[in-house]
Order: C-alpha cells, then structure tokens, then sequence
C-alpha cells in the first residue's frame, strides 16, 4: 500500500489525525525523525520513503504573544520547512501534498478597507496580514505561492488548506507560547486549584472562530481524497459561530468551576477580528458536522487534567 507521510505528526492535528479511521496508509513522523528545516535530512527522508502523497503539518508556530517576541524565528524556519518539502516533494515525484496556512495569515481589515467581511479563499493576498505576526503569516502565504507555481510549471497537485484557530488535546499549553485556548485551559485548572481568579489578558474583546482538532483532522484526510484545486480551501465553523476571547473565557470558566474571571489589559489583544466563511466546504462537503465549541472544550479540558497535572 502507497506510503503517506504525515509531517508534524506527533503535534495536536497529527495526534488527531491517528484516532481517524481510514483506508490511506499514514505514517506519521515527527522532528525526532527529520529536521525539515534541514534540506539534507529533508531528503533523506524522502530518499528513504518515496512516498506517494504528503500531509505536512509541520511548523513553528504558536500564539499571539510567541508571534509578537519570536517572529523572526518563526519566519525562517517555516519558510524552510515548506520549500523544503515541497522541493523534494516535487523531486520524487510525489503524487500530492497538502500544505497548512492560516486564518491568521489573511489581510488586516483596519489597513485593507477594500477588504470585506467574511473574508474568502480570494482574500488570502489581498492586503497586509496583521503586524502581530506578520513574519509568521508571509512565510505561510510563501507555500500557497510555492503551491500554485509546481502546479502551473510542472502540473504538481500541491494543495494548501486554511484552518481557523485550531485546539484539542495534545496542544502546546505553555502560557508563554501557545494560543488563546490551551492557555486559558491551563490557567483554569490552576485557577481552580489555587480557589483565585482566572487570569484572560488583554480585554476578551478579539473575535474568532474555534476549529476542533478531530474536526480538523477529518476534513484534511477529505480534503487528501477528494480535494484538489489551486486555491486554497477555508476549513472553518460557520461564521455565526465567531466568539469573543471573553465568552471563551467564560465557558472554560463554567466547565472547570472557576468563580472569577479577570482581565489584564496590560496584554495586547492582537488582531480582533478576521471572520471567514466556509461557504466553499460547505457547497463540497455539506453533510460534515463540526463539534459544539462547549463539547470539544469540555473534552479538551477532560484531556489536559488527566494528561498534564
Ligand atoms: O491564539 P492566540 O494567542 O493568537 O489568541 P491569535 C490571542 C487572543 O487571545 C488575543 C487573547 O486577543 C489575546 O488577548 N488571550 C487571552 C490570550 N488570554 C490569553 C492567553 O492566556 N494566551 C494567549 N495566547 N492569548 C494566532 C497566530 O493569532 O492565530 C498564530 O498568532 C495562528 O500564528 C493562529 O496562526 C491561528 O488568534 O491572535
């Protein structure tokens, strides 16, 4: 049966992906097998599976405030994981990749007035990302560019995908790099040991829609069967589903029994709103439903407390 390497595959999504029943034979790799950052290790890694198809989850990523200290870290390195994979992707003749962007990545509204709301596939480069990880977000459009030229030089079916603020278990819950859930996750439990506050920094006010891991981890393996065309695929709740930091908050509250939430507007609140629509997945895969945001922070918390205290 072909191989299929899935890249990143010891992280949240990858994780998620492993519990996915499926017939495509995934093997899934972590940085412990390769340095992607590294071409030679790249290929050796290619040299020695020749696979047939790509899922590449791998990154250097992380959450607002990573963005906003270690941008020029988090530049190189993604720009050198993904043309490195894609390079030998393409030089062993793999048969398809998917590569991750971002909703993150998309224009920032207060500079691009042009730009309407919810933003769609078309929008991906039409205006500047938000300062707070700008570095972050040109390295990810680099693989959406990267994609479309192997496909129009050497009709290469290198797709990407766009997921919306991705949590679940297996996440990075470090307060300092991580993202807005896993942190708050963290901090409840503590919170609630402690019997003080739960601590949310910035105002609570910033918007967004919340993709679960296992929904994600679904949609990348039919976006591998049945998807296939340059541009890039939002995969997203609807966008009535957007929700303030606050109301997360509030539910993380409510599930761990935390009494007070506070609020520390010393911290930036980054980008506050990017709303997307899934009006595309939706018109190809109608029937797929994504989880409720109480159940899967419910699961998600379940997970941390039998994992990580
Ligand atoms: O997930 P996050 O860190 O990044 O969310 P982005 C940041 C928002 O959550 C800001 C608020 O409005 C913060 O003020 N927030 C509240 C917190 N408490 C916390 C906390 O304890 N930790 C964190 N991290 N935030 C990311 C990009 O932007 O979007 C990534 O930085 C990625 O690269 C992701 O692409 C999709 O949602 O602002």
């Amino acid at each position: 049966m072909d191989n299929l390497l899935v890249f990143g595959g010891s992280g949240m999504v990858g994780s998620a992906l492993k519990e996915v029943d499926t017939d495509l034979n995934l093997i899934f790799l972590s940085s412990k097998d390769a340095d992607l950052t590294s071409e030679k290790e790249t290929e050796k890694i290619f040299k020695d599976f020749k696979p047939k198809g790509v899922i590449n989850l791998a990154a250097n990523c992380g959450g607002l405030y990573k963005n906003l200290d270690h941008g020029i870290q988090l530049f190189h390195d993604n720009i050198a994981i993904n043309s490195n994979v894609l390079k030998y992707s393409y030089e062993y003749n793999v048969e398809k990749v998917i590569s991750c962007l971002s909703v993150c990545i998309f224009p920032e509204l207060e500079e691009c007035p042009w730009v309407k709301l919810p933003m769609s596939e078309k929008d991906v480069h039409s205006g500047p990302p938000h300062f707070s990880n700008n570095c972050y977000a040109y390295a990810k459009r680099m693989v959406d560019i990267l994609s479309k030229k192997y496909r129009y030089l050497y009709d290469k079916n290198f797709i990407t995908i766009t997921p919306t603020n991705i949590f679940g278990p297996f996440d990075n819950f470090s307060e300092n790099t991580g993202h807005v859930i896993p942190g708050l996750i963290k901090k409840a439990v503590f919170a609630k040991n402690n019997d003080s506050p739960l601590f949310v920094k910035g105002t609570g006010s910033s918007l967004r829609q919340f993709i679960y891991s296992k929904d994600l981890a679904k949609l990348i393996l039919w976006a591998y069967e049945n998807y296939n065309d340059e541009e890039t695929i939002i995969l997203s709740p609807d966008e009535n589903d957007e929700i303030s930091i606050k109301e997360v908050a509030e539910i993380i509250a409510e599930i761990v029994g935390v009494k007070e939430v506070l609020y520390d507007t010393s911290f930036s609140d980054g980008q506050y709103k990017r709303t997307v629509t899934n009006k595309k997945l939706k018109s190809l895969h109608s029937k797929f439903n994504f989880t409720p945001i109480k159940t899967s922070l419910e699961e998600t918390v379940d997970w941390f407390i039998k994992n990580k205290i």
